[in-house]
């Protein structure tokens, strides 16, 4: 074996060369690989005894992509179209071999060859629209002339992974060979393709797919009609059907110099910078600096959940769907029947979209087992506590708990703004009290609060964030406050949104402000959705709108009406009633009334959260700004290619949201107060992403 580079190796097996990459850990198209594969190429096309060569990567996939890490530094030779154009003008035939991915520019390689093959548990994707950008190495001219363009639409606008076997029935993978021998399977294909004569087949010459799509705009405006909604905000998604328009509109070269253009336009925009720092946050939220990963965890078998309300029944969905047992507790029979039973319809919903089978939904149920007695936890695991948001009855059920359940297992919380360190009192072993605060519906949302309370050990730690791991959700770590960060900032942004109230603006006024900017709705149509009555009473007083509102059983959506009216469908309408409301209750106030400008609303609401932010990070509640975003992105639908409150606030400078919370002064409210870092930051120029 010759080594190209540390990263290439180019061996023979007889007349066959073959060209391999190992560059840990996703075989990246590094400078260093592009010109291991480059120089290897030449070499190989050089040896006049070579007859054709296999592309392989070593490792635990084929190659993942371009290096992102390289994106917006300046651009360092050889570019990887000289890398493609060497391996589509080889005049001996090139086949890749792929297991694990090939995506995003690996794909685009891979397209490049004259063949290609695959083990059967290997993906195919060009998964840049995720990151704000396209493919920009030729994938959006070679994909539809393979899989035709509805499929390259569907791949290059949703940045799904399709299986080998799928890639395979599309064309895209020329032969499946076995799982353990794919080395010995490309080898054998090459030879066959030598032995048979078969011609270079070269993606760019194909035309019968995109042929077929020629003079029919219309598939193109359906496309974009019936993903509207999805695609909202996104530049990535228009970008990426233009270059499959042009795909079969224009010649092969023209394409490629459209989506040269289009691919420069993106990665230079900001919504690219935001999904590209949103894929390391997620990344590096599971790093916590003084619980290394190799902390021991503690082995998760059983899991308890107590309260089979909304909370309770998700949180045991998950698990379930994991295969893990479920004792869920109830204090009375027909509480515990009816969350089953809701736990019950909501998998059969899935059956419907065809994402669960009946089996599956029997499989699922039979993992959850109710019951009245707290005792039945004593030998779980992990046991969740999912119960009214009330302290004393959260302490009362601790207390229990320590007494049933055996010794080493993890007791967490559900709560989403009590004290878990008052929680954690009513044991004998606060080490083992953990928040894990899922967001409501627990079974459908992403985001996992962990929550570290002032004694909690680190293999419990390590075990809850590996565990939200397996659940499929991303977890922050974040320290106890009121609120913890999702909350905490959420309070904040609606203080502002009460006060404008006040000053002259209608909840819809605000919610479309908000709902504009990129959220899926604002905060008095999110109140409306959870109800207004959580945590009221008839019996307390009229001293809020909200309160007033649920007096005449205007509690949100669940009632036909809260700040909105509802139609049958729950479609939202201004409500006269809410602004006669809103009037009464700023007449009262005497502040004099005024219209407030949307750029005043966004401002207010989102540099107030910025602010909040700035303060938890004082705090040292989240370990990081991007731990901020992730949980405002995964939690409460911030749009990713604004890249979090932390993020959008870089874009906005420092010094100007400083700047403008001075301005609003008084009217921020007499409680407000700007943090005192963000105002040091943004006096030394720096950014939150300057903050490691
Ligand atoms: C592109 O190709 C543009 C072209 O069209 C045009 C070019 C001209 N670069 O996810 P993991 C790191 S755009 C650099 O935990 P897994 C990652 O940060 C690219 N680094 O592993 C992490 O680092 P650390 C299109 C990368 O097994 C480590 O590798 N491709 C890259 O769960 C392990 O990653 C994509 O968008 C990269 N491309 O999942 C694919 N990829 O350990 C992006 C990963 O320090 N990657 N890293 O935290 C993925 O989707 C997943 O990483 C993959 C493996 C499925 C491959």
């Amino acid at each position: 074996m010759a080594a190209i580079n540390p990263v290439v190796d180019l061996a023979m097996d007889g007349d066959i060369a073959i060209l391999s990459v190992n560059h840990p850990p996703v075989n990246a198209l590094s400078q260093q690989v592009r010109a291991g594969l480059l120089d290897g190429i030449r070499r190989a096309i050089g040896d006049a005894a070579v007859r054709a060569i296999v592309l392989i990567c070593d490792g635990k996939t084929f190659i993942a992509g371009a290096d992102i890490t390289e994106f917006g530094k300046p651009p360092v030779a050889p570019s990887l179209a000289e890398v493609e154009d060497a391996l589509e003008g080889s005049p001996r035939p090139v086949i890749a071999a792929i297991h694990g991915t090939a995506l995003g520019g690996g794909l685009e390689v891979a397209l490049c060859c004259h063949y290609r093959v695959a083990v059967p548990s290997a993906r195919c994707g060009l998964p840049e629209v995720n990151l704000g950008l396209l493919p920009g190495a030729g994938g959006t001219q070679r994909l539809p002339r393979i899989v035709g363009v509805e499929q390259a639409l569907d791949m290059v606008t949703s940045g799904k992974h399709v299986d080998a076997k799928a890639a395979h029935a599309a064309g895209l993978i020329d032969e499946l060979v076995a799982e353990g021998d794919l080395r010995g399977g490309a080898i054998g294909f090459a030879r066959r393709v030598v032995a048979e004569g078969r011609p270079l087949r070269r993606v760019r010459d194909l035309d019968d797919k995109v042929a077929a799509a020629r003079g029919k705009p219309e598939i193109f405006e359906a496309f974009r009609k019936a993903n509207a909604k999805k695609f909202r905000g996104f530049l990535a998604p228009e970008y990426n059907i233009r270059t499959i328009e042009a795909a079969v509109d224009k010649p092969f070269d023209e394409g490629l110099a459209i989506e040269r253009k289009l691919f420069i336009e993106l990665m230079q925009g900001t919504q690219s910078a935001a999904q590209r720092y949103v894929f390391f946050a997620e990344r590096q939220v599971w790093k916590i600096p003084d619980v290394p990963d190799d902390t021991p965890a503690i082995p998760i078998r059983k899991v308890g959940v107590i309260g089979a309300g909304t909370m309770g029944g998700g949180i045991a969905m998950n698990f379930a769907n994991i295969g893990m047992p479920v004792t869920i507790v109830e204090t009375k029979q027909d509480a515990l029947d009816r969350g089953l039973g809701v736990v019950r319809k909501n998998y059969e919903r899935s059956t419907k979209s065809g994402r669960l089978t009946m089996a599956g939904v029997e499989q699922r149920m039979q993992l959850l087992t109710g019951t009245l007695a707290l005792e039945q936890l004593a030998d779980c695991d992990l046991v969740i506590e999912a119960v009214f948001e009330n302290m004393d009855i959260k302490r009362e059920v601790f207390g229990k708990l320590d007494r049933i359940v055996k010794p080493g297992a993890i007791l967490a919380t559900n709560t989403s703004a009590l004290d878990i360190n008052q929680i954690a009192t009513a044991v004998q072993r606060p080490d083992a009290v953990i928040g894990l605060h899922f967001f409501s519906p627990a079974n459908v949302m992403r985001l996992v609060e962990v929550v570290r309370a002032q004694h909690t050990s680190k293999p419990v730690i390590a075990t809850s964030m590996q565990l939200a791991r397996k659940l499929g959700k991303i977890a922050a770590l974040v320290g106890v406050c009121p609120g913890f960060v999702g909350n905490r900032i959420l309070y904040a942004r609606s203080q502002q949104a009460s006060a404008m109230l006040m000053e002259g603006a209608m909840p819809w006024d605000i919610d479309q402000a908000i709902y504009d900017f990129g959220l899926p709705m604002g905060p008095f149509a999110m109140s409306d959705l959870a109800g207004l009555d959580i945590g009221w009473s008839a019996e307390k007083s009229k001293s809020s709108i909200r309160e007033v509102l649920c007096e005449q059983n205007r509690r949100g959506q669940k009632t036909g009406a809260g700040f909105y009216d509802y139609d049958e469908q729950r479609n939202p309408r201004p409500s006269p009633v809410t602004e006669k409301i809103v009037k009464d209750f700023a007449a009262r106030s005497g502040q004099p009334q005024r219209t407030i400008s949307q750029q005043e609303i966004l401002e207010r609401c989102l540099y107030a959260q910025i602010n909040e932010g700035a303060k938890i990070l004082e705090e040292k509640i989240a370990i990081r700004p991007s731990d901020i975003d992730i949980v405002w992105i995964n939690g409460y639908g911030w749009p990713v290619y604004r890249g979090g409150p932390m993020f959008y606030a870089d874009t906005v400078g420092l010094h100007e949201v400083v700047a403008r919370l001075e301005d609003y002064g008084p009217r921020l409210g007499k409680d407000f107060a700007i943090s005192p870092l963000l105002r040091q930051m943004a006096a030394d120029g720096k950014r939150f992403q300057d903050l490691k």
